[in-house]
Order: structure tokens, then sequence, then C-alpha cells
């Protein structure tokens, strides 16, 4: 119909093809904000992690894209969660997210995860082999962690990972550094209440925190009560009251926008519909949550992007280098300012 005419005019006038749109996207240098460590593992991985366990018993679980939604995804999880039970898996599956973000042109990623206690290793011992990973990391991407509270997480739990949090976060960025917090998990499961002392510790000890907030529809108590732990981003933020949206305006909190998953979980109808239009004044970023279980890369966010909200090039490369001013990089820290420095020349080279 005249929609598609319109986009195709488009690209042909501002790309040449999709193809060229797409390699565009792919050599952008790219900021990745959200994306779980679970939910990244790539196709290829979880076949490779499935033969070297030989064990036939433990199958992806198959949904078709109309009866995917939000409880499905978090089946999902407790599938990559059985893959990922090992320090062996585990090294494999950081060692090859980090690389697929690489190749997908990716120049900073904060990625994250939340500490579970494994077979042999305690919660601990999860996020020092994450740093360690991330620390032998050869490719030419930033890399850095971020701890995630589970809202079904007891108190003492949440405490827990906040104080890994805490310890891990005096490290030099080369060694692989822990930068902030997240809440995440079932957004029907758990309850906010209970976490929240955990996360008000972080933020006055100095974290940075992102949460995820209003996923769903009809939270507008928690969502308030978020707000007063002064999250430094939103994950999401697609179900956020008139009211509480005033709060999130006037204080600038950016959002992480993931228009695939959000798609997929069916919380938003479809791209063209996203929030991300009525956002438009927001700060918000472009990323892939789960690239393991919604099959896009970031590179695809931004074609996706450019393919239903027609941005030029000079505008899909400012909202790249805009996220920049949203990482939880520490300008008074002397190597994080090193980082963010080298960051920007990725972008000016570009730019050239
Ligand atoms: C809420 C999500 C999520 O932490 O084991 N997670 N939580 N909403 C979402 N939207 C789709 N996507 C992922 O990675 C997997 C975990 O990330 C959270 C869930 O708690 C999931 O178990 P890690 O590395």
């Amino acid at each position: 119909g005249d929609q598609i005419d319109e986009t195709e005019e488009f690209v042909k006038q501002h790309y040449g093809t999709v193809t060229y749109l797409e390699y565009f996207c792919r050599i952008l240098p790219k900021i990745e904000l959200h994306a779980h460590l679970n939910g990244s593992i790539s196709k290829n991985s979880v076949c490779e992690l499935l033969k070297q366990k030989g064990n036939t018993s433990l199958k992806m679980p198959h949904f078709s894209k109309e009866t995917f939604n939000l409880e499905t995804c978090f089946e999902m999880f407790k599938f990559m969660h059985q893959l990922s039970n090992s320090e062996k898996n585990l090294r494999f599956i950081v060692k090859m997210v980090i690389q697929e973000f690489f190749e997908d042109g990716c120049t900073y990623l904060e990625l994250r995860t939340t500490p579970r206690q494994l077979n042999n290793l305690t919660k601990a011992e999860y996020v020092e082999l994450i740093l360690e990973e991330i620390k032998l990391n050869p490719h030419d991407i930033f890399v850095s962690l971020l701890l995630s509270l589970d809202r079904r997480h007891t108190a003492e739990e949440a405490f827990e990972i906040v104080d890994l949090a805490i310890k891990a976060s005096n490290r030099s960025f080369n060694t692989g550094v822990v930068v902030g917090i997240d809440v995440c998990g079932d957004p029907y499961a758990g309850d906010f209440e209970i976490i929240k002392p955990a996360i008000l510790k972080a933020k006055a000890l100095g974290l940075q925190s992102t949460i995820h907030l209003g996923e769903i529809d009809g939270r507008e108590f928690e969502i308030n009560s978020m707000l007063e732990t002064f999250p430094n981003r939103i994950g999401h933020g697609t179900f956020i009251p008139k009211n509480c949206l005033s709060e999130v305006y006037s204080k600038k909190i950016p959002v992480e926008v993931c228009l695939t998953s959000n798609v997929l979980c069916k919380t938003v109808k479809s791209i063209k519909d996203h929030h991300i239009k009525e956002y438009f004044f927001l700060e918000k970023h472009p990323c892939t949550d789960d690239k393991g279980i919604f099959f896009s890369d970031l590179s695809n966010e931004y074609v996706q992007l450019v393919l239903n909200f027609k941005l030029t090039k000079q505008e899909v490369f400012d909202l790249s280098k805009n996220a920049m001013k949203h990482t939880f990089l520490d300008s008074n820290i002397e190597d994080q300012l090193q980082v963010k420095n080298r960051i920007f020349d990725k972008f000016e080279k570009f730019r050239d």
C-alpha cells in the first residue's frame, strides 16, 4: 500500500537500497545499554552448548510469533539458565555474546546479569568469572557489567547482590568492572517493595541504577515507588501513567527502548505503534534486550527504526552517539573517562 511505497521511496532516497541501510547500521558505531547475558545467547551458541551436553532431553522451546508473549519469554530464560549452569558454559557464553556484539559493530556494551548460585559456584564467583571473561575479551569493544536484582529476590538476596556490585565497582576498567545495578525479572512476579531498601543502599553508595519500569500496564503504585529511588535510566517504560511521565520528563530520565522485544512480548502492537514515537522529546536509546530470544541484533533495531520512523543517516548517527550521555561510565574516574573518550573518537572517525 501507500505506506510501503513511502518507506521504499524514503530508503531509496536516503540509503539507496535496504541492503545498504543494513550495512550502514552495522558499521555505525553503536552503544548497547540493555542486554541480559542469558537472554543474549545466540542460536549458534545454543546449538553448540546442546551438542556438548549431548543431552537429548534438553530442547530449546519453540514458540511461533503468534503464541509468543511475556510469559513464554520467561520459559525461554528457564531453558537458557539450564545451558549456563556450569563454569565452562558460562565462560563460553560471555565470550560469544561479547564477540557477537563486536561483530555487529557495537563499540560499548553494558552487559547485565543476575548473579546465580550454581552447583560449584557462589554468586560472588559467578560475578568474578564474568568479569574475568570481560577482562580477557580480545575484541575492539569496551565492555562493562551491571548486576541485576530480580523482582523475586528476597531482601537478603538483593542486599547480597548490591554488596557484590559495590565491591566490584572499585576495579579498573581493564580488569572488568561493575558500573551499576539493574532491576529486572518477570513483571507479573515479585514485589518491588521488598528489594527497594537494597536499591536505596546501592544509590546511597554511589552506584547508578536502571529499572525495568512499566513493562506491563496498571502499575502506577509500583512506578511511583520506583521513581522514588531515582533511577538513572528506565528499561522499557511502556506503560507510564501521565503524572509519572511528567516526572520522567522533568528529570530527563533516559529510556532504554527495546522495539523488537516489546512487539514479540505483545506489550506493544507493532513497531509503528511503539511508545518511542510519543517519547519523542524524551531521552531514549534503542537496545536489544535479549538478542538470543528475539533474534534481533542491535543493528537490526536501527534498521527497524529507519523502516518505521524514517530516520536519515544523520538522525541515526545522532541517536546512536547520543547514548554516550547515558552510559554508566563515570567521567570522574580516570580510566572510565579514557574509555569514554575512545568511544567518542570512534564516532568522530565514523563521521569523517
Ligand atoms: C524483565 C527480563 C527481560 O540475568 O540470567 N530479563 N526481565 N523483562 C524482560 N523483558 C523481556 N528480559 C530478560 O538474564 C536473563 C534474565 O534477565 C531478565 C530475566 O530475569 C531473565 O531471567 P540473566 O543473565
